[in-house]
This record gives C-alpha cells, structure tokens and sequence, in this order.
C-alpha cells in the first residue's frame, strides 16, 4: 500500500473540517457538555512556541476524547491582544499596535488550524476588538456601580523602563514582570478592584476546588489570612494612640518596644524634632526597597523617633522605633516588640540594645479586639499605557470621576501617532485632545434636574488581566450584541470543566474567582467557582534542559517540525508522550523521530490484516489503560500503552478489530492519522469500551513456601488460580522446590485467596 504521508492526509483532514465546520458547537439541552479550554495566548510576533503546542494540544487531547464519547464539547479559542509587547514593537518599528496585532493574530490562526485542532472557530474572541472591549468596560462599570472599583492615591510599584504601574502580583523578586528591570515606588492616585471583599471566601473555597494543590497553595498563601488583635498603645505626652496588629497579645507583658512602617500614616506627628532628619533620611531609603527585601533576613535597620508609649499590660514607659521589617500594608503597619518572642524583634533589640524580657503570658483577649488581617491588598488596575482597554470614566471640573454611561461603551481607543507615555505619568491618550472632552448628563442632587457638562476622560487603561478575567463566560455567547453573556448559553456551557495553563497561579486564577463571585451576586452568573478542573502543566525546554531563549539561540520552532516532513500529528504526540503533563521537560529531536516511526508502523499495520483474532486480552487491556491514563491526564503513558500495542500486534497479527481499536485510541493525539485510518476501515470513532472479563486472564503470582519459609514466586494465569493441582505439579517442578522436598512431602496447604502455596515437609 501506499506509504505514509502525513502532510498529503493532514492537508485533507483540515480541509474537510473547515468545510463541514465539524467543531461547531451548539446547546443540546440532552447532552452532557464539557467546555474546555487553554489559558488564551498572547500572540506575539514570532508566533507559536513548543509551550503553546503543548498546552493546546492538552485541550485538544480532551476535546476529542470527550467528543468520542459523544459527549457535547465547546472547544473555543481567543486572543490576549491588549499590552506592552505589541505597543512596544509599535513604538520601535513606527507601526500600530491594533495592525501589528491583527497580524500576529491572523499567524497565530493559521499555526494552530495547521496543528488539526478541534477548535470551534465561530467561537473566536479578541481581547483588543471593540466588541470585546465594550463588555469589559460593561463589566468595570458593574463594579464602580457597587463600590468595588475606586481610586486611591498611594505608592505604587512603578517600572521605569515600561512607565507604568505594575499590580503587586506583577512584581517578582522586586522586578518588573515583564521587562524584568528594578521597579520603584511612586505615589499616584490609581483605580483598583476591591478584592480584598471577597477574601474570605476566594479562601475557603479553595478547598473543594480540583486543582493542582500547589496551586491551591499558593492561592492559601497569597490571600494570607491571619487571626490576630489589634491593641491599642497610647503615645506618652500625646492624646493620639497607636493600634499593632498581633498575632500573640498574650505576649503583650514582653512587649518592650513600638515599631512603625516607614509609611506609617502619620509618623511624622510622633517623631521628636530632633530626630526629624534621621527619620526623613531613612524613609527614603526604605520606601526604594521592595517588600521582598525587606522581609529578607538581613541586618536590622531601623531609626528612634524619639517618642515613647506606655504598653497597657506594663504601664512601663517604651521607645517608639521606625524599621521596614514592618511593613506598610499589613495589619496596621505598628507592631509590638517582643524580643524574648520573636526572632525578628529580638534581631532588633539586640541590634540597638532594647531590653529583652522574659514574662509570663496573659488571657489572649485581655488587652486585645479580635482582628483578622489579609496579605492580599486590592488588584491595581490602572496603567499609564496605550494598547490597553480605556477605562470608562470622565471627571468632572472637580475631578470627580463619572461613569460613562452604558449605551455609549465602547469607549474606543482612539487613533494616534506616537504611542510613548509621557514623564508626567500618563499615557499616550492625554495627547489625544479631541477624543480627550465628552459631555455627560450630570443630574443636580438638589432640583433633580440633569444638565450636560463637559468632562475629561480617564487616560489610564485597563490592566490587561481585567480583560481576561471574564472571557470564558464569552464564549458562551462571543457574538452576542445585546449583553456580555448570554444567560442560558451561560447556564449550559459554563462553568468551564477543564481549564489548562501553565501560568498565572496567582494572577489571572485568582482575579478570574473573584469576577466569577462578584457577578454571582449580581445575579449575572449562576455559579461562584468559574473553573472546576485545573491542569497546570510544566514548560518544555531545549535538548541541553535550559530554558529557550532567543538570545542564548536554542529556539525549537514546532512549525519546523511539521514542515520538516513529520506532519502536525507527529507533533502532537510527541509533546503528549514527552513527559508527566505536570513537569517541566526537555526536547529531545530524536524521540521526535521515534514517534514518527510509531505513527508509520500504525499505518503500516493497514497493509496486512489478519483473521485470527490472538489480542483480546492486550486489546481490552490497552483499551483500559488509555481511557484511566487520558482521565487522569497521563498522557505521556497512554502513548507508550499504544506503542505496547502495537509492538503486540506486530508480534500476533493485527485483525480489522484491532484496527479499528488502535485508530480510535489514537485518534485524541494523532487525529488526522486516525481519521484516515478510520475511513480506510470503515469504522466511526466512537470510542471503544473493555470487556472486564478479559483483562482478568491475566497473569498472577503465586508464594511458594517450604515449611512457611518463601522459596520461590511462580506466574500462573489468573483463571488458573481455580486448578489447584495444576499449580502444585508446576510448583512441583521448580528446581528450587525440588531441593527442598526430595526426602517427600508431608502436607500440601494452598490458599487461593492468599496465592500462597505451602510444603510442609
Ligand atoms: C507580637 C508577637 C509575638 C508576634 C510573637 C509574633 C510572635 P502573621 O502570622 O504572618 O500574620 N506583624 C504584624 N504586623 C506586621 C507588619 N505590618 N509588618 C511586619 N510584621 C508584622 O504575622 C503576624 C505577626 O507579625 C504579628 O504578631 C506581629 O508580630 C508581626 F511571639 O506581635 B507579632
């Protein structure tokens, strides 16, 4: 027969799924659903990476197993259009960011259908296209409406290099998440979400979710509630009082000393004259220090501000101390030293010999209200930048800020010619004067009347995790013109059963929980959890284990795979058999090549079918093995199942059956093979169920025993375990037990149950 010739099948397969719009998905009120889909990428220019092919192929796998089981699935796909890359590429290169976009777009489009995906296309969202974009300032205005996006002037991490604010969760190591380069601090007045609402119980549902627990760990870890006391310590000679946030109040009689953030509100209305220059010098230098830093286990620092407070338990007179060990946003930002406690107070105190002293604890909530406190603070979401969503809000002569209203979203991005933000802190949008003015109707609180009046638009943008914290809901209904979702496409796709990704524990996971909650209250949403099913996966590196970078040259474009002559489904299964899905692995062109010959050998099995039929038992076994391992997401081991297979059926002879078996199997990794496989048999692709029984006829091992002493392991077939004197003549047999039974047996003893098998001799 003809040879294999995976470009020639995987041109037609992709042809004919396009034309029949084979993945279109519609609602069947009858038929379970699965909705399943990949964290959406970030198109950038130099188009798909292995990571991507990874990931998607994860999903794809699933779609088709699913799909096999005629389950109804939703296998959409979108882009992540809005951010930096994309506008900085348009500043170096002159271009726009919506032209360089749409490119990059229109290439990530072609890659992924040349990989065969099931991808319903008719489901295919764009963060940056207007109608898109008109739902997420929908969704902003939603949580103005409730109080849960509002402005607050404060420092702010701001990267130098991007000239943006960053959210705290886009800090890593005190470094910009993107560009990498040192952050700073600036003190801006900048729009945020209110998580910090929903802290409680982002954290306790955490519990039931199926996710990855070091995921749900780190969630644990990010939201940090802690329960503690707030106490109160008056300030001697002063009728103002400062509040610590303890963990341990039944240690107040050791607390020998006061310390304060260097941000602490207020500060500079306790420190005595005379240590104002110390205090100013040394909040400078703190505040340039990241939190990382300063709760890494460094020499102490800190100033004296010259001021005392009485500790309530002792009434003793103690020093009031400034130290960025203590941290502006947690708690209360003052916290009592106990040295003889604590390890880091007792540093402290012996660094600037504070009295260390030993007592004996008191009742918990004798001095102390019961307070707990977060680590989460509120999500940033305010950029100074371009290519992002504007915010839908104009202020007023006052700088009151006013929301636009609804039936004129979407504000839209207005055309300009030079993309860079300025020093002053604001985006490129502040030049766009005529865009800048709108009138708003403002209705007069006393009279009731409403009055147009010309405001000022917002220049920040959106954070671009805003726009994906709501697109899976999207999908449900991406066209629809008159809402956001629509609320029985929503009541039947969602919520998504399996999400993969290999990003964003805390970020986009944790932001897209809290909009799910939010909009449950609302009444828009009739679930809280949005993902039930999370698969986070680990990155592929090159060959020598490194990460790939372009700049150390070690790039593996999975393109070149398919155009090398392999084919898409080669690809395919090689990144599902490369590895536990949850670790990291590396690319190794060779097994590329072993897969390949794997795929040969299935269609060259096509060329000589048998009648015999000498594989029910590996058949009904690999059946088995394949359906548990793709359930369980071990996919790396369900390929190397099928490689058995068809080493057996190499061995045996292969019937039309097999066939068939093997090609449905196949079908999630190497779904153009498959198909092609499949039309040759004349078979559909339902996917096969096992026959328990057969798998029962396997082999079991058997103790053999002299005098209850273990003198040998013997293989007997299952159904053989009934035959008692089979398996005592086979035993019998062994060389190691005749040694020991030559001068004749006493009793026999076997018990089935045990498989254990005893000579008394
Ligand atoms: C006295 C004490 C005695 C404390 C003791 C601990 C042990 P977690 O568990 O992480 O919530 N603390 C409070 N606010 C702080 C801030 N803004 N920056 C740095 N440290 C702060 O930690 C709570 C404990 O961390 C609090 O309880 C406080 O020290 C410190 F034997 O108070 B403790």
């Amino acid at each position: 027969m003809e040879r294999y010739d995976p470009l020639k099948i995987e041109a037609k397969w992709q042809k004919k799924w396009e034309e029949t719009e084979a993945f279109k998905a519609t609602e069947k009120p009858n038929v379970p659903k699965m909705m399943v889909a990949e964290m959406f990428p970030y198109p950038s220019g130099a188009g798909l990476h292995v990571g991507h092919v990874r990931n998607f192929t994860i999903v794809d796998v699933l779609t088709r197993f699913y799909e096999q089981q005629r389950l109804n699935v939703m296998r959409p796909f979108g882009y992540d259009t809005f951010g930096l890359p994309a506008e900085n590429y348009a500043i170096k290169t002159g271009r726009s960011p919506k032209e360089v976009t749409t490119e990059n777009v229109a290439n990530f489009r072609k890659q992924a259908k040349s990989l065969g995906y099931a991808i319903d296309w008719t489901r295919e969202i764009n963060t940056s296209d207007p109608e898109y974009y008109k739902w997420t300032q929908w969704c902003f205005l939603q949580l103005f409406k409730k109080g849960l996006a509002y402005q607050k002037e404060s420092y702010q991490w701001w990267c130098p290099v991007d000239q943006t604010v960053l959210a705290n969760e886009q800090v890593e190591n005190g470094k910009c998440w993107r560009c990498g380069h040192e952050v700073e601090k600036k003190k801006m007045k900048q729009w945020f979400f209110k998580i910090t609402d929903y802290a409680d119980e982002l954290l306790e549902d955490i519990d039931a979710l199926d996710w990855p627990e070091k995921i749900k760990t780190m969630q644990r870890n990010w939201i940090g509630r802690s329960v503690g006391a707030e106490i109160d310590f008056a300030i001697v000679q002063d009728s103002r009082k400062i509040t610590v946030f303890t963990t341990r109040p039944d240690t107040i009689k050791g607390a020998t000393f006061l310390v304060l953030a260097p941000e602490y509100p207020g500060l500079d209305f306790i420190v005595s004259d005379d240590a104002k220059d110390k205090v100013e010098a040394y909040k400078a230098a703190a505040i340039k220090k990241s939190e990382i830093e300063r709760q890494e286990n460094k020499e102490k620092t800190g100033v004296f501000t010259g001021a005392y407070a009485i500790n309530p338990a002792t009434k003793e007179k103690i020093p009031i101390w400034v130290a960025d060990y203590v941290l502006a946003g947690y708690g209360t930002g003052a916290i009592m030293g106990v040295p003889a406690m604590d390890d880091r107070d007792h540093e402290f105190a012996e660094k600037f010999d504070l009295p260390i002293v030993e007592t004996e604890l008191v009742d918990r909530d004798a001095y102390g209200t019961l307070k707990t406190t977060y680590r989460m603070r509120d999500w940033l979401i305010s950029r100074q930048r371009y290519w992002g969503c504007p915010i839908p809000i104009a202020y007023d002569k006052e700088g009151n800020p006013h929301a636009i209203p609804e039936d004129q979203l979407p504000v839209l991005l207005p055309e300009i010619k030079d993309y860079k933000p300025d020093k002053s802190g604001r985006s490129a949008l502040a030049k766009a004067k005529d865009w800048l003015k709108v009138k708003l109707p403002v209705k007069d609180p006393k009279t009731g009347e409403t009055h147009m009046e010309e405001m000022t638009r917002e220049t920040d943008t959106l954070d671009g995790y805003a726009c994906s914290s709501w697109y899976l809901w999207r999908y449900a209904s991406p066209h629809d013109k008159k809402a956001a979702w629509d609320p029985e496409a929503i009541k039947y796709w969602e919520p998504t059963d399996v999400y993969v990704g290999a990003d964003h524990a805390v970020a986009h996971l944790l932001y897209i929980r809290f909009w799910c909650k939010f909009f449950a209250d609302q009444g828009y949403l009739p679930f809280r959890e949005p993902i039930k099913k999370l698969i986070y996966h680990g990155y592929i590196n090159a060959p020598d284990g490194k990460k790939m970078s372009k700049s150390k040259g070690n790039v593996i474009d999975p393109l070149d795979v398919i155009n090398d002559g392999y084919g898409a489904d080669t690809l395919r299964t090689y990144e599902m058999f490369i590895g536990p899905v949850e670790l990291d692995a590396a690319w190794d062109p060779r097994s590329v090549g072993g897969v390949y010959r794997f795929l040969n050998r299935c269609w060259n099995l096509l060329d000589d079918v048998v009648k015999t039929d000498k594989n029910l038992v590996i058949r009904n076994k690999t059946v088995k093995k394949v359906t548990s391992d793709i359930y369980k997401c071990q996919f790396n081991t369900a390929v190397a199942a099928l490689m058995e297979y068809v080493n057996e059926l190499y061995k045996n002879g292969a019937t039309k059956e097999d066939l068939i078996v093997l090609a449905k199997l196949l079908k999630p990794f190497a779904p153009h093979l498959a198909s092609e496989m499949l039309e040759k048999l004349g078979a559909d692709d339902e996917w096969p169920k096992w026959d328990e029984k057969y798998l029962s006829s396997d082999t079991v091992e058997v103790i053999v025993q002299v005098n209850g002493k273990l003198r040998a392991n013997l293989k007997v077939n299952t159904e053989d375990l009934d035959d008692e004197q089979k398996i005592i003549d086979v035993a019998l047999g062994l060389d190691k037990i005749k040694k020991y039974t030559k001068d004749g047996i006493k009793k026999t003893i076997f018990v089935k149950k045990a498989k254990l098998l005893n000579f008394v001799v």
